[in-house]
């Protein structure tokens, strides 16, 4: 999911039941640090628009991103960090291997740019 859907997504009480219920799940966030489809949308529907001009568009930028692995720690979940593609491959291989072993939920925060 992308950084403005895992906030929308009330993270906290969602790791809170995970942890409670010893539900075993992965959640990659896509974090571009924007609402990009809101951005998006903006542009096709006012592509000259005052928006279009902007060097941060308003109301779309969501930084300074929070530090979602750690949202995730809070409830002792396994979070990485994930900046590049080795880097992604070895979360990924980390957090399924945690999953197999029904150790609860797993995160990855990959950063990824703007579209
Ligand atoms: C609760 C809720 N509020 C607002 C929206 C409208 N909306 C749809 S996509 C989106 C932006 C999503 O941003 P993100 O998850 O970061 O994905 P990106 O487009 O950046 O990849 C918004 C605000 C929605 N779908 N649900
Ligand atoms: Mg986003």
């Amino acid at each position: 999911m992308g950084d403005g859907s895992y906030m929308f997504a009330n993270p906290v009480a969602c790791h809170q039941i995970a942890e409670a219920l010893g539900i075993s799940m992965l959640v990659i966030v896509l974090n571009n640090s924007e609402w990009g489809a809101v951005r998006q949308s903006v542009l096709d529907i006012y592509p000259d628009g005052h928006a279009s001009r902007a060097n941060a568009m308003p109301l779309t930028d969501l930084s300074p991103s929070p530090n979602f692995v750690k949202v995730a720690e809070a409830s002792r979940a396994f979070a990485r960090h994930a900046r590049d593609v080795a880097g992604f491959r070895e979360a990924l291989s980390d957090a399924l291997a945690h999953i197999d072993a029904k150790k609860g939920l797993a995160l990855i925060e990959v950063a990824v740019g703007k579209s």
